[in-house]
């Protein structure tokens, strides 16, 4: 096997190999947001986590359309927490977001064309990314 050819083999099939961080799955559906998250659990990952402008800009580029990522303010208004439980640090909020419009907007959307991000209604339907992080 050359190099290119046992990286392929780190992600299962169908999932993309980012800097050997984690492996992306891009899907075609569209789903809600929880629904979304349920199905990235049943692939043992979770809706993508965006840690640096590396991981942004790589799920970005790999994304036609707007998708769901791992981030929302369900539990407590204008605290934004991620999948995993861990706070919000690095952000790339379009300008003017998050702006909670309706007074429900509480999952975030990325804007794949833009590579920035929008909070939006959770019942909404968008393709989504999940993470498999390597273990
Ligand atoms: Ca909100
Ligand atoms: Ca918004």
């Amino acid at each position: 096997l050359n190099c290119s050819a046992l990286l392929a083999k780190i992600c299962p099939e169908g999932w993309r190999l980012w800097k050997l961080h984690a492996c992306y799955y891009f899907s075609l559906e569209k789903k809600t947001w929880e629904e979304a998250q349920r199905d990235c659990r049943s692939r043992q990952a979770h809706l993508v986590i965006l840690q640096d402008e590396g991981e942004q800009s790589f799920v970005s580029g790999n994304s036609k359309d707007t998708v769901w990522i791992g981030l929302n303010d369900t539990a407590k208004e204008g605290t934004w927490v991620w999948v995993d439980g861990t706070n919000l640090t690095v952000s790339f909020w379009h300008t003017g977001e998050p702006n909670n419009s309706g007074g429900q907007e509480n999952c975030v959307e990325l804007l794949t064309t833009l590579a920035k991000w929008n909070d939006l209604t959770c019942s909404m339907v968008r393709q989504y990314v999940c993470e498999k992080p390597l273990s």
